[in-house]
């Protein structure tokens, strides 16, 4: 007779029967590996009535459920008891030390936490905690421990019986999304090469390992997304050999049970700048020279073969995602046009009666780039030479000067390139989403990641720098806003005795960027729509309006502004501000090239009101419609930026004169759509920290970490996880996740205050609080309630097992 009856109708998260079967499945799997030496058959717990019962005819999630059953099995097989699960990690990681987490140290202030890390980095323990939030100081070097060995060491275990790792910041958010059926988001900052990038691939590899599907093919096109999209959106810069220039988040799509069944990435405000120009001593994008090298040989030969094995990884991507042939030619006939279109040269033709026209005088590159492009020779340089006008009802050509025919041809290669981008990127979401849509609808779930350009400070800092850091000021801010603000609001409004800790607040910053009509992003919008503004009308028009400490002009130096960012001093140069901000791409250049024969061209400059055009921007527009009413509260407190809505909708046909829309309202609408998709999800934090400037493994610079640690609140987060209570969970949703640690679990018991003490006690926490309507708990106290339910779960569902003989 069974001790405990399963309970039909445990809580409300487990209520939906789909969500009740993967937990019974999860637990089932945790007493496997934990308390039986026995592997009783997969087939007999299939046949268990609940499981047929709760599934129903759904083939699917039963062979998911056999998988998983299996998979739990075989981790069991290899580390059946503790002790050997000891030694087996023993084998493959260094030590554990007392310091894994920064909020355990017993004396507390900067110079303690620095030779803290710098001991742990000088022994290559590059992770440490603060708390839940993960530090990860960038190696510089190839560790050992990430292959599927750590994968397997790391799932589903305590945080605590390993060292701190990326995959256990991984692990935590699939367990979260699995076990409380909630979207999860990792949000990686750092400067400039401090690791986002490597510890986003290194995410999406573990989540993909712990997202098991059947479908192998799937589990390696998703690996190939990152490489593919950052050949063409990775650049080597002064800082970073691969730096993003672009933010891209990449949410995870899985099934209710946790199998993995898609992917889909978001990319933000590429910087397509760099396709016309870059500066001294960096590069292009990657993809540029991998393409190259299959016209030209490259003097240098080492290069040159790595290029050639860059080539042939995108190709292989390329296909494995499923890019048909003519796409991918598309793809390298568009690129190639680039390159040439970078070769057109003009020339002046003075005559008697026009001195501002130009020609372009060796035709050579010109009818390459038409040929690649499928356009006539003689429309693409009537369009680069001349434009239409229409005044009053008459069209007029006018003539470009030998400098407005550049800023033409080069506005060309920006727009096709930026243009192809998002294609591609929109391209690998409906190939990757396909399968994901159906499973969607039923409850899917994401986890989402997020790696934007890090903080950057060059020589030289231009409109795109600004627009760089502007997006790591709002990552700051809802950091800030995590971490420190919600929580001490809770405090106060839960009449909860905590002592408040003072953390920098860049909210003014943000302020003075984004707010309107009068912050720094509107000023520059409304004089770019002045023809005659100059950069130094600029200048004046800051300087009159922006009245605060986080902005100055400096004395000697002209065409410049300087800003007080959260993580240091930053000198911008106006130089282009406007033309960079307008972006304008000529009309007679929209028609020549929607005159192709190419239809991957022609798609990227087909009208923008086409059906699917108007759709997708319904779409949006309910989209973030939506996510105003939903999230209206939630976002205000992580939003600086307000947006117009209907001014992010007007998008002109581009063939027409009507007003354009501006690449800082475009910016201010990005950052909005961004945080509009993380405040949806229980987010994870990961601090990457660069640990020198050289790039040198093993060098530990002092000066340059403690700077690092200061900009971005660690000492302060230090402080707020070792005296804070970073869970508030209402008393209602307390009693119904974790009755069954104190009482029978058919019981029900009533969701009140003093039932939830009854569960705190039982389960012999200690250091808890409770608020007006809410228990606030340790960082660490809802790891450890958890950790119980499971037991409590899985000796319930053993024994069953047992009576019924299925365990032989
Ligand atoms: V940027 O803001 O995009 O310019 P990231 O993304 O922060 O920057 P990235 O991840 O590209 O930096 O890391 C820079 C370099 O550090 C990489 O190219 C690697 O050579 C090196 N790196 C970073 N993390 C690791 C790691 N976990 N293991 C080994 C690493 N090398
Ligand atoms: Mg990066």
């Amino acid at each position: 007779k069974a001790l405990f009856k399963i309970p039909r109708n445990p809580s409300p998260t487990l209520r939906n029967p789909e969500q009740w079967c993967r937990s019974f499945s999860h637990f089932i799997g945790q007493c496997l590996i934990k308390d039986f030496e026995a592997r009783p058959s997969v087939t007999h717990l299939l046949e268990h009535p609940f499981i047929k019962q709760a599934h129903g005819k759904d083939v699917a999630l039963r062979q998911q459920l056999a998988g998983l059953i299996r998979e739990q099995q075989e981790v069991g097989c290899k580390t059946k008891t503790k002790h050997e699960r000891i030694n087996t990690r023993k084998t493959l990681i260094i030590e554990r030390c007392p310091d894994d987490d920064l909020v355990n140290l017993e004396f507390l202030d900067e110079e303690t936490i620095i030779s803290h890390l710098q001991r742990r980095y000088d022994e290559l323990q590059v992770y440490t905690y603060v708390g839940d939030i993960l530090i990860a100081l960038n190696p510089f070097q190839n560790l050992s421990i990430y292959s599927p060995q750590f994968s397997k060491l790391y799932h589903g275990v305590k945080r605590v019986d390993n060292p701190p790792h990326i995959f256990a910041t991984a692990d935590a958010a699939y367990q979260g999304m699995v076990t409380f059926c909630k979207d999860q988001c990792i949000i990686i900052s750092g400067e400039s090469g401090a690791g986002k990038t490597e510890s986003a691939h290194l995410i999406v590899q573990h989540l993909t390992f712990l997202g098991k599907a059947n479908n192998r093919t799937l589990r390696e096109k998703i690996l190939q997304v990152n490489p593919l999209v950052e050949a063409f959106g990775n650049a080597c810069t002064a800082i970073n050999d691969n730096s993003s220039r672009f933010g891209k988040y990449l949410e995870m799509k899985f099934t209710p049970t946790g199998a993995v069944i898609g992917a889909k990435i978001s990319e933000y405000l590429l910087e397509k700048s760099r396709v016309i120009k870059q500066a001294m001593g960096e590069k292009n994008f990657h993809i540029f020279y991998y393409i190259y090298l299959q016209f030209d040989l490259m003097q240098d030969i080492v290069s040159s073969k790595l290029y050639k094995e860059q080539f042939d990884a995108i190709q292989e991507c390329f296909r494995n995602i499923g890019f048909t042939e003519e796409e991918v030619n598309s793809v390298y006939r568009i690129l190639s046009a680039i390159l040439n279109t970078g070769n057109i040269e003009f020339a002046a033709i003075t005559s008697q009666h026009q001195t501002d026209k130009s020609e372009v005088p060796n035709s050579e590159a010109l009818e390459n780039a038409a040929s690649l492009l499928s356009i006539g020779p003689e429309e693409l340089q009537e369009a680069l030479t001349s434009q239409c006008v229409v005044t009053r009802g008459e069209t007029i050509i006018r003539t470009n000067t030998v400098d407005k025919a550049t800023d033409v041809r080069d506005a060309m290669s920006k727009a096709l390139y930026g243009r192809l981008f998002s294609w591609i990127v929109n391209r690998i979401n409906s190939l990757l989403t396909r399968q994901a849509k159906g499973e969607q609808k039923k409850n899917g779930m994401n986890v989402g990641i997020l790696d934007i350009f890090g903080f950057e400070n060059f020589k030289k800092n231009s409109f795109e720098q600004l627009c760089i850091n502007i997006a790591n000021e709002q990552i700051q801010f809802y950091f800030n806003q995590h971490i420190f603000a919600l929580e001490q609001m809770e405090y106060q409004s839960e009449g909860v005795d905590a002592s408040l800790v003072e953390y920098e607040d860049n909210r003014p910053i943000l302020d003075m960027f984004l707010q309107k009509p009068m912050g720094l992003l509107s000023l520059l919008d409304e004089e770019s729509r002045f023809p005659q503004a100059t950069d130094q009308t600029l200048v004046d028009k800051f300087e009159d309006n922006l009245r605060c400490k986080y902005f100055w002009i400096p004395k000697r130096v002209e065409l410049c502004f300087g800003i007080q960012h959260y993580a240091g001093k930053v000198m911008y140069n106006v130089n282009g501000f406007l033309e960079k901000n307008r972006d304008t791409l000529p009309a007679d250049i929209v028609v020549v090239l929607r005159t192709s024969e190419n239809k991957l061209l022609q798609q990227l400059f087909s009208s923008p009101l086409t059906k699917t055009g108007m759709l997708l921007h319904i779409y949006i527009y309910i989209y973030i419609y939506i996510c105003y009413l939903e999230h209206l509260k939630m976002l205000s407190r992580f939003v600086c930026v307000q947006v117009d809505t209907m001014e992010m909708m007007r998008h002109p046909d581009e063939t027409t004169n009507m007003r354009r829309q501006t690449v800082a309202s475009y910016f201010r609408y990005s950052l909005m759509d961004l945080l509009s998709k993380m405040v949806v999800g229980q987010p994870h934090f990961v601090r990457c920290i660069k640990p020198n400037d050289d790039r040198q493994a093993l060098r530990f610079c002092k000066e340059r970490v403690m700077v690092q640690l200061r900009y971005t609140g660690i000492l302060e987060t230090v402080n707020i996880r070792r005296q804070g209570y970073s869970h508030r969970i209402l008393f209602e949703d307390f009693v119904n996740r974790y009755y069954y640690l104190a009482f029978r679990a058919h019981q029900m018991p009533e969701t009140s205050k003093e039932n939830a003490v009854a569960i705190l006690e039982r389960a012999k926490l200690e250091d808890w609080v409770l608020g007006k309507t809410k228990v606030f708990l340790r960082y660490y106290h809802v790891e450890q309630l958890n950790l119980l339910l499971r037991e409590v779960i899985a000796r319930v569902v053993v024994m069953q097992a047992y009576t019924k003989g299925w365990l032989g």
